[in-house]
């Protein structure tokens, strides 16, 4: 049997077996990553991630096995078996849910398990055994060649693990490069294990996890009774001249990628405007513009736009509650209105992963989810993450109009992402002359979505839909970072972006259309968390036995002002930043005034008591009278063909 002998140097030790245990299992990963899973590659960088994330896993999983003095070979391939089966379990989970496992994933065996059923092994191949091999080769060649290697020496570990966090740390830098807050925005499992690999994608989600939990394993009903007497004394009552008014009309709500407020009734040098259709909404006698409306999203962007105005609570100070609070107990709107014969649907050219949107919306109550499969998502479709907005408004009508009404929607346009670069042939727009690229093509590109605007709302009027929906446009953030205040100081025709001009500069338009219901131009101060009270008191819904932060806008109590995640704020009579208090109208410093004091309080109350809420899992302790609570199990979002569809990016 061992005939073949090793020279002396190489199988006296047992780095040897584990430099073969790493290449041969580097190798099988990376094969498994090319046949079996669509990861969405866009450039070198990217290949050459791909390529080398499996090596700091793998040098550091069977460098454990160098700690044990004793069946040295046997622990790493035990380790191995191990690996291979979460590999393989990926694979075929990922046959089925174009996605990966996740720690929330097994323990809702229930749901995840039970839908595979029958199916787990009509997903099995015999040639699957092919994810083993490189374990039958180490068996084989810990029965011979390696048959007399038996003393270990555990300093040797110690060198694998520096090898493994250099590796890591390698891995991670360039792929921060590619995707800058890779891990601390993490919106994407496909972006984390195209990135940092398969196995790391698990350790990391298995870290999040025991964070999450250990908070939400500290907490007791009693955490609520702080936020419970807070929101009774807060809460605006809905103003009697519009409570009803839109009382089992269908909703649309839609997220307005980065649009910002200053592009309102903006001109071009040559005298275009930007964006007219959304100016003529502005003025329209049936829509409310609410023009010191702001957005206060945090690392989770359109995801935090979009748990703003369902939930009325505030984002995570870092994160995203849609990727890392998926588990929790929420009441948002299309849960609620559901109890009053709503039918829910979010319409979004994107993949369902993105933002974790497949679980989140679960969460959420939402019905149907009609994702990426829905869309052609050809070359000429899409751009940035996904289908362009006139394509993607187009073909959203059919199944808009297929739906069982009254229904609570939301389409989440895409077109106007960072970076605003637009295909050619879909803009006859000037682009700005401001020095500034991104600048530049966002007029481009803004205008293009308000063409695509345009084109919903005739095809709406078109299919009879127009005068029995309210129609809520939001833009989710800011498009245009503060890395470009010297071009906006040109946009804005000022010397320099002040803070007071900056924090206006995150002012993000609101449009309410109720179809019969006088509106106008709103000047009252709000945000995003605000919007779920209004809608929902037009609606007929009154709010006050549900857990929320948003002042009805509407309100004849409506508070006036609106916080950013950062703690700073905004209001009528002053706006708080950086600890300092400015004038809203010459944006001035104010010294030795109050104005900010009263509001500082509030601030503060309501980011840790939103936080609470998030962290704790506190709903969960928590039924509002007559909200029937709604199981995410429930829920199964399919493919237009019934399957589980793709998921390739
Ligand atoms: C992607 C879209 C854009 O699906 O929501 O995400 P963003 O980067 O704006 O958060
Ligand atoms: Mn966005």
């Amino acid at each position: 049997m061992n005939k073949i002998r090793l020279p002396k140097t190489l199988n006296n030790n047992h780095i040897t077996f584990l430099a073969i245990a790493v290449v041969l299992f580097w190798l099988k990963t990376y094969a498994a990553y090319q046949i079996e899973f669509k990861l969405g590659i866009d450039n070198n960088l990217q290949k050459f991630l791909l390529l080398i994330n499996p090596l700091s896993s793998a040098l550091f999983f069977f460098g454990i096995a160098l700690l044990f003095k004793k069946h040295t070979k046997l622990i790493m391939i035990s380790i191995n078996f191990l690996l291979s089966f979460l590999l393989y379990a990926n694979i075929a989970y990922y046959r089925f849910f174009n996605d990966f496992i996740t720690v929330p994933v097994l323990m809702q065996t229930k749901t995840n398990a039970g839908q595979l059923g029958d199916s787990a092994i009509s997903l099995m191949s015999p040639f699957d055994i092919f994810y083993f091999t490189d374990m039958f080769i180490l068996i084989a060649l810990a029965l011979t060649v390696f048959k007399k290697v038996t003393v270990t020496n555990r300093k040797s570990f110690k060198i694998v693990l520096l090898f493994s966090i250099t590796t890591f740390l390698f891995n991670l830098g360039l792929a921060e490069k590619d995707r800058p807050q890779l891990l601390s925005r993490s919106f994407d499992r496909n972006y984390l294990v195209k990135y940092l690999g398969a196995y790391n994608f698990t350790i990391y989600d298995v870290i999040q996890n025991i964070k999450s939990s250990s908070q939400r394993a500290l907490a007791d009903s009693s955490d609520i009774t702080d936020v419970e007497n807070y929101r009774k004394a807060n809460y605006s009552p809905p103003n009697p001249k519009y409570f009803a008014k839109a009382k089992g009309m269908n909703v649309i709500y839609v997220s307005m990628e980065s649009f910002q407020s200053f592009m309102i009734d903006y001109k071009m040098p040559d005298g275009r405007e930007v964006t007219p259709f959304l100016n003529s909404l502005a003025h329209d006698n049936n829509t409310f513009y609410f023009e010191n409306f702001f957005h206060q999203t945090g690392q989770g962007k359109t995801s935090d736009a979009e748990f703003l105005m369902e939930n009325s609570l505030y984002p995570m100070g870092q994160g995203a509650v849609f990727v890392n609070k998926a588990q929790n107990t929420f009441q948002a709107a299309p849960a609620i209105l559901k109890g009053y014969g709503y039918n829910s649907a979010v319409f979004h050219g994107n993949y369902k992963t993105f933002w974790n949107r497949n679980v989140m919306y679960k969460a959420l109550g939402y019905d149907q989810f009609f994702d990426a499969d829905y869309y052609s998502m050809s070359d000429e479709n899409t751009k940035n993450y996904g289908m362009k907005d006139k394509p993607f408004f187009k073909e959203s009508m059919p199944m808009l109009e297929n739906l069982k009404q009254p229904f609570y929607t939301k389409f989440i346009s895409l077109s106007n992402h960072f970076p605003f670069a637009m295909d050619p042939s879909d803009t006859d727009f000037p682009a700005g002359d401001y020095g500034d690229t991104v600048v530049n093509q966002y007029f481009q590109s803004a205008n293009y979505m308000d063409q695509a605007f345009e084109q919903f709302f005739n095809d709406l009027k078109t299919s009879g839909l127009y005068d029995n929906t309210v129609i809520v446009m939001y833009g989710d953030h800011y498009g245009i970072s503060e890395n470009h205040n010297d071009a906006m100081a040109k946009v804005l025709g000022v010397d320099d972006i002040t803070p007071a001009l900056n924090a206006q500069l995150q002012r993000v338009p609101l449009f309410i259309h109720v179809p019969g219901v006088k509106g106008g131009i709103q000047k009252q101060y709000g945000g995003e968390v605000d919007v779920r009270p209004t809608v929902l008191h037009l609606l007929g819904v009154d709010t006050k036995d549900y857990m929320e932060f948003g002042s009805d806008l509407l309100s004849k109590e409506h508070r006036d002002w609106a916080l950013f995640r950062n703690g700073d704020f905004v209001s009528s009579k002053g706006y708080q930043i950086k600890g300092k208090c400015y004038s809203p109208e010459t944006g001035e410093l104010l010294e030795q005034t109050d104005v900010c004091k009263d509001i500082d309080g509030k601030v503060n109350t309501e980011l840790q008591m939103s936080d609470e809420i998030v962290y704790k899992d506190l709903l969960r302790f928590y039924e509002p009278e007559g909200y029937t609570p709604i199981n995410p199990d429930d829920y199964e979002y399919l493919s237009p063909k019934g399957s589980k569809g793709t998921n390739a990016q």
